[in-house]
This record gives C-alpha cells, structure tokens and sequence, in this order.
C-alpha cells in the first residue's frame, strides 16, 4: 500500500460537481453578510453613518470598528498572547477603528436576509475620511519621516532581529571574493476556486459557537478565536468542510473574518454566512511576503563558498495577522540551503507599509531565501567563471555527512544532493541543448539553460517563534489521529483531511499498517475540532501532513495492534509473544495455527468485555498524538531544528527568448524531487505539478502591482494574471528515494517544491542572452516587457 500510485478517493466527487464547498452549506434562519471596504489606503474615518443601510428592506444589523472595539479583544498575535505587548503591537481589529491602513480594509459589515440586499445595502452607508499620506515601499516606510500607521507605535518597524551563526566576520575576512546584491521578492498571492469563507452559529442558551470555514488550521487558532470573542474555548467548535477549495497556505492564518462573523451572529443570535468574492480576495485577502535584500557571499577562488550576511526587509502590509512574523525568519529552515558552508548572519525587518496585510503562501517565507541563495550563487559562479552546476556540486553537503547539522541547528535528515542534480541532467538531456544552443546561438537564436537546487523543508517546529521572543519555549510538531475499529471489521480514521489527497494517502497507510483492502478504511473528509483529535500544530501548512499524520496512524495503529494480541493471548491462554498480527488477524507467529480476524476482535471488544483480560479497556479505538522525535526548544543561541524533514528538490529547464519581443517560451522543464518514501507517487507528482504551476505563474505573470497612492492597479483577473493550463509546460518528474531516518516509513514533507522557479527563471534567461551581455537579473518576475527592456540594452550598449 505504501509506494502504490493510487487514484486519490477525492477526486470523483470533485469532477462530478459533488464537492462540498463553504458557498454550499446552508443552515435554517442563516443571514448573510457583505463588508464595505476602505476606498483609500490611509485615511482617518471621521464619520460612519450606517443609518440608511438600516432601511433597505431586508437589512437586519449594520456593525462598525467602534462596535467591535467596545466588546470584542484585539486580534490575538505572538506577543500579545504571551501576556506582553510587541514592539509595535498594533490594535487591531477585524474591522477598521478610526483609520484604515490599506485599500479594501474593511469598516463595516452589513448582515441582511441574503447577499444581494446586504451588498445593496451595504451601499447605504454613508463614510467620511480624511485621506493622510501614504507609504507602499518597506525602506521607505522604515526611515524617520515615514507616515506613521500606528503613530502610538511611533515607527512602521514591526519587528526586528539579528541572527549570527558560525564566525562570519572570519569569513568574510579570509574570503578571496566578496559579491554583493541587492534583490527583490515580489507580491503575489494564490488563487483557491473559494476565497476564504466562514458560517457561524451562536447559541446564547449555552454561550457556544460553531464556526465553519475552509481554515488550514483550525486546531491552531481555536484558542485564539475564542480569546478575541470572550468565549471559554472548550465552546467554540470549528468545522472545515470536505473540500476547501484549494488552501495555498493563505487559509492557514488567523484571519480576522471568522472572528467578525462570529461577533455579528452573537449579537444578531442568528447564523451569518460571508463568502469572499473573487475581487475580495484578491485586493484584500492576504498576499504572500515581498521581500528586499542585501545580501554578500563570501567565497575562495576555487568556489569554496565561505559564508552568507543578508539584511532582509520584509513588507508585511498593514497588519500582522498570526503567524506572522513568522515568514520572515522561515530562513531558519534551511539557512544555508544544500551547501555546506556555516558562517550564516540575517538581520531581519518586519515593516508596517499601507498595503494588504501577507501570510503564507505556498513556500512561505522559504521561497525568498530560495532565492536568495541560488541566485548568489549563480553571481558566484559568474564572478569566478566557473559553471553554475560545477559551483553547486562542489559546495553540496555530502551523502555521507547525514544527518547533517546545520550552523544553526536545522536537523537535515537526509538527502543526496548530487545524484538529483545527475538525474535532472540526464532527464533534461542538457547535453543535448548543449550543442543545440551553440548552434541556435550561430543562428541569432537565444537558447538560455538553468538549473538550480533547493531544499523543500516540511513541518515547522512552532520552536521558531522563539527566534522572535526567545520568551516562547514551544517546541511542537503534533498531528493526531485516531482509528476505530468496528465489529465489522472496517476502520474509520479522523485526523486532519484538506485536498492534498488525504483521505487517500491516510487510508493507505492505515490499510497497510493492518493489512486489509484499502476500501475498508474510511478516512472521515473534513475537521471538526468537537470529534476529531487534535495536537498542538495540527493543520496543513509547511509540507506538513504526511510525516507527521503517518506517525500518529502509525502510533494508533501500533496500540489496537497490541490490543488485539492481547486478547487474543488471553483467550488462546497463552503468551502474547508468541503471537503476531499479520493481514488482518492476530495468528500464531510463523502463519500456521490458530488466528482471529481482526472483526471478531473488535466485535468481542465491544459487545463482550468480559471476555477482556485484566486492565484491557472495552471498545477498539485508539487516538495517537504524534510529535516529531527531534522536535526541540530553541536555545538561548537562537539554534534549533526548525523543521522537521528536509526534502531535495532540483529544477531544470531549456527556453527560448524571442529577440523581437521579449517572450519566451520554454522548451523543456525537469524536477528531480527526493521526499524520502513516497505514500503515493501518483500524487506526489501532482504536488510537483501544482507547485511548478504556482511558481511559474508567479515568475512569469502574477504581481500586486500598487501606486505611489496606495492603489492596487490589477485587482481583477483581467490584469492580475494567473497561467492557464495552456501557459504551463509539459513537466518530466522523477524521484530519487532517501528515506528520512527519523521519521514514520522515511516520509518527508513535499508539497512546496516551488521555491526556485523565479531564480531558475532568471539563470536560464542570463545564460540565453549571454552572448549579447552578462546581466544581472536581481528581481523575482520575469516579464517581456523586461527582456525586452535588457535586449534594448545589450544592443544599445
Ligand atoms: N505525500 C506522499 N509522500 C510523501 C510526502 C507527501 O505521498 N513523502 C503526499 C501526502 O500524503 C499528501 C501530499 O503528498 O497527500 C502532500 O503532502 P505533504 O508534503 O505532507 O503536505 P501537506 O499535506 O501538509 O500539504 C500542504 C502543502 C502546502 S504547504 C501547500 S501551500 C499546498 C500543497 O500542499 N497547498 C495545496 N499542495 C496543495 N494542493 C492542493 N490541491 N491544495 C492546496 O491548498
């Protein structure tokens, strides 16, 4: 059952238009909501009158920031939670209060019999601002006459830190090379089919809630939603559907939206339903991190690289929505990359500018430092004349140095890093384009090769926070499961299951674990935090899922076993050890003998406990809470194993620029992706795929463009460009298998390998148009219009 490419159980009811979205869920007496948003991105709210709303008829409630700051707490964030204040902690709340700070920030909600009359009426109300100057730009933001977003706060400086790992200041000294760079990360964000969307329910009787919505994570801000609604948290319930439209890791965050629903249908005592239309999402939803970097390698004349200092400026938006900050030292994963060298120091800014607020997004915060390195190196290898590949050959850690510690603690299981990159050469045929581009090259033709190396890190360890208040010692990685056993003999699991095929993957593992047909295991689709188990950073983010759902399945799975040895043992009289469980049964160890299938085990354990041995409880079920065995705190040095799983991912390509107008097209495109055992390798292609498709669109096309004003110019899909099946490529994947030491079965983590794709891209291009000039690409989105503009210059110069 492991390593079997099995269609995913998800998918008929998806194509067959049976998914069971947000928008299709529908509860007796529901209202529904509509939020009026800022037009401005800075401006002082001088007056709300919500009067005329309340007269079109079907209006029910009109709700303000004032409203929500008399009886709601602030949103929840690291700091405020631990009982401290942040630096800069904002107040903030799920509607504006007094200001708003970027355009579509909401600062009002309208409730109404249905959608239509609340958006009408919404119309309605009458606001007046005071429009104030403006900062879009992170460095801008930071200097002294910056306006000010909070100005109690008296800076936009969010957060800062500085890390320092191994001897660097040695290593630059004793470097024969020192490259330096400023690059720039980009604005972008994903595209779920749902926004993000939430239906809440208050029941006064009791002083409980139940909150559906699509949330990667609800385990994680259960207690957090409960602390900004003044509700024990053992009474407030969260349920995500079956299907939620695709997360992205934009669903993971604390977002405001559940909180302001769940206020509207306490006060109304009705269920209210709010849905995210697609402009919502795009202006005003989350965006994933820009960053800007300075950044210096330092490396010997032979290639050696000796060391890395960057200082990373990190554009949160206009608010920090938990788990922010937390995307800007997601470096801590992997500082230093594939490469070997130990001498790393970040000094990082989180900065408050009048743009939408980030959270995760698909390679969250470790795509920028993705990029950051693979494009240092490839200014390395310029420099010095050597071959990109050869450079990061040379500096790979080496199969034999796993499990490797990196300078600041980051655990990497295993890999081999070289043989991927092999793989990929092979696949790609690079010698081949090779000799094709010199001869396209003596045609006037560019054909430009790239091939870059990264790592796809899975699980976080919530230890992480403590890089931001070495104050919060956290150190978990859980996921939980649990598995019952009925007297039919079919198990039914209840973990966590969001679309990246779960309830396939899960069932599989549960199916080989007891050896049974894969049919006869349900794994319940969906969370509801009021039956399902749940551990501390249960959800699925960071690649997370199946190294740490195997372990709890794993886990469980371990115990009925034992159980049902057991009893078996009991009521043969003799010695458990001598007894085993194989295929479906507990037998004879050796396979010949006596055996009792495991339905009649779960049967006698539930309808007969008095057939039980001593201390055996009644029932077949068991929950297991997993926690990565290597997950530990940060110490005072700022060293921890940040993660969990380290996987290799390397991408190649062939493309092709048009000289005339700047496009290009790609001819062909490789990933060599190394995740240790695969569950499913029918899926695993499938994350490869998805997360090529998201990069690329990200490298090619989809920017947040802002102006000077605060205005976001592309807010629709009309100029706001995400690929189409027909802009993506045909994708070779391979895999090369290291299993994970330290993990259930050798799984790794593997559903971000995106990471390089914006610095493969602008390898490749550099190398194309090598011939006309050697450029240096230090931005992140590769379009025509830019090509254009660098073969302008080649000619010009
Ligand atoms: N898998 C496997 N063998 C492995 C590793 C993974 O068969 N060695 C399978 C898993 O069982 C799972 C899938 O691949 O079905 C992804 O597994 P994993 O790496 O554990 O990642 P998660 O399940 O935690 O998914 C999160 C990851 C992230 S972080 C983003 S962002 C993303 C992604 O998955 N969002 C997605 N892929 C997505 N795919 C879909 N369809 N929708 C999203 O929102």
């Amino acid at each position: 059952m492991i390593g079997e490419r099995i269609k995913r159980r998800e998918d008929p009811r998806l194509l067959t238009g049976k998914g069971q979205y947000m928008a299709d869920l529908v509860i007796h007496g529901m209202l529904h909501a509509a939020l009026l948003r800022s037009p401005h991105a800075h401006a002082r709210i001088k007056r709300i009158d919500p009067s005329g709303a309340l007269k079109v008829p079907g209006a029910v409630a009109v709700f303000t920031g004032a409203d929500l700051k008399q009886h709601l707490e602030p949103l929840a964030s690291w700091y405020n939670f631990a009982g401290k204040q942040a630096p800069t902690q904002p107040h903030d709340y799920p509607l504006a209060v007094s200001k708003v700070r970027y355009m579509g920030e909401p600062v009002a909600v309208v409730v109404a019999s249905d959608r239509y009359v609340a958006e009408d009426a919404m119309e309605q109300i009458e606001v007046e601002y005071e429009p104030l100057p403006v900062v879009v730009d992170a460095e801008e933001a930071m200097k002294e006459n910056a306006p000010l977003l909070f100005e109690e706060a008296g800076s936009n400086i969010y957060w800062q830190g500085s890390f320092q790992y191994g001897a660097v200041e040695q290593a630059f000294a004793e470097a024969d090379l020192v490259v330096k760079d400023k690059l720039y990360f980009h604005r972008f964000s994903s595209t779920p089919m749902e926004g993000y969307a939430i239906l809440a329910n208050y029941q006064s009787v009791d002083h409980s809630i139940t909150i559906w919505g699509n949330f990667q994570s609800p385990a994680i801000f259960r207690l957090r939603i409960a602390h900004s609604l003044g509700i024990p948290m053992n009474r407030v319930r969260l349920i995500t559907p079956p299907d939620i439209g695709g997360g992205f890791g934009l669903k993971m965050p604390l977002h405001p939206w559940a909180i302001l629903v769940a206020f509207v249908s306490m006060k109304v005592m009705r269920p209210v339903k709010w849905v995210e239309d697609r402009l919502e999402h795009q202006a005003a939803s989350h965006h994933g991190s820009e960053q800007t970097s300075y950044v210096e390698f330092a490396a010997k004349k032979d290639g050696t690289i000796l060391g890395l200092r960057a200082k990373i400026i990190h554009n949160a938006g206009a608010y920090v929505h938990m788990p922010e900050p937390l995307g800007m030292v997601e470096w801590s994963h992997i500082p230093q990359g594939c490469y070997r060298f130990r001498n790393v120091a970040m000094e990082c800014y989180s900065v408050l500018t009048n743009k939408c607020p980030v959270a995760p997004n698909r390679g969250y915060g470790r795509m920028q430092h993705q990029f950051l390195i693979e494009r240092m190196m490839d200014r390395v290898a310029q420099e010095l004349k050597m071959d990109p590949v050869d450079l990061r050959l040379k500096n790979f850690i080496r199969p034999e140095e796993f499990p490797y510690e990196s300078t600041n603690g980051a655990l990497y299981d295993s890999g081999q890093y070289a043989a991927c990159v092999h793989k990929a050469q092979e696949t790609l045929d690079w010698e081949r384009w090779k000799k094709e581009q010199a001869k396209a090259r003596e045609q006037g033709r560019y054909i430009g090769l790239g091939l870059v190396s990264i790592m796809d890190p899975g699980v976080t360890n919530m230890a992480m926070v403590g890089l931001f208040d070495k104050s919060l010692k956290m150190s978990t990685t859980g996921e939980a499961a649990s598995l019952t056993i009925d007297p039919s003999g079919t198990i039914t699991v209840l973990t966590g299951s969001w679309g990246q095929g779960h309830e396939t993957t899960c069932a599989q593992v549960v199916a080989y674990e007891f050896g049974i047909p894969f049919e006869d295991v349900y794994v319940v689709p969906g969370i509801d935090t009021a039956t399902h188990p749940v551990a501390g950073s249960s959800g699925t983010y960071a690649s997370r899922f199946a190294a740490m759902a195997s372990g709890a399945l794993q886990g469980a799975a371990a115990e009925l076993k034992e159980k049902m040895i057991r009893i078996a043992a009991h009521l043969w009289r003799t010695d458990a050890e001598k007894l085993e469980f194989s295929e479906g049964k507990v037998r004879e160890k050796g396979g010949a003998g006596k055996f009792m299938p495991l339905a009649q085990l779960a049967a006698l354990a539930t309808y007969s406990p008095a057939k039980l041995p001593p201390g055996v409880k009644p029932g077949m079920e068991s929950t297991f809470i997993y926690n990565y065995p290597k997950a530990n705190e940060m110490d005072d040095s700022g060293r921890a194993n940040f993660a969990a799983t380290y996987a290799n991912v390397v991408h190649a390509v062939a493309l092709e620029v048009n000289p005339h107008t700047g496009q290009y097209e790609i001819l062909k495109y490789v990933v060599v992706h190394d995740a240790g055992t695969l569950i499913n390798p029918l899926i695993a292609d499938g994350q490869v795929h998805g997360a090529v498709a998201h990069s690329l669109g990200a490298a090619m096309l989809e920017e947040f463009i802002y102006n000077d004003e605060g205005q976001l110019l592309n807010g629709s899909w009309v100029d706001y460009l995400c690929p189409k099946a027909t802009d993506i490529p045909d994708i070779e994947v391979e895999h090369i298998v290291t299993p994970s030491p330290f993990t259930a079965y050798g799984v790794k983590g593997m559903g971000e390998g995106s990471g390089p794709v914006p610095a493969l891209l602008a390898q490749a291009l550099e190398d194309a148009l090598s011939p006309l000039k050697q450029f240096r690409i230090t931005w992140s989105r590769h379009t025509p219009e830019k090509v254009l503009s660098m073969l302008r210059e080649a000619r010009a110069g």
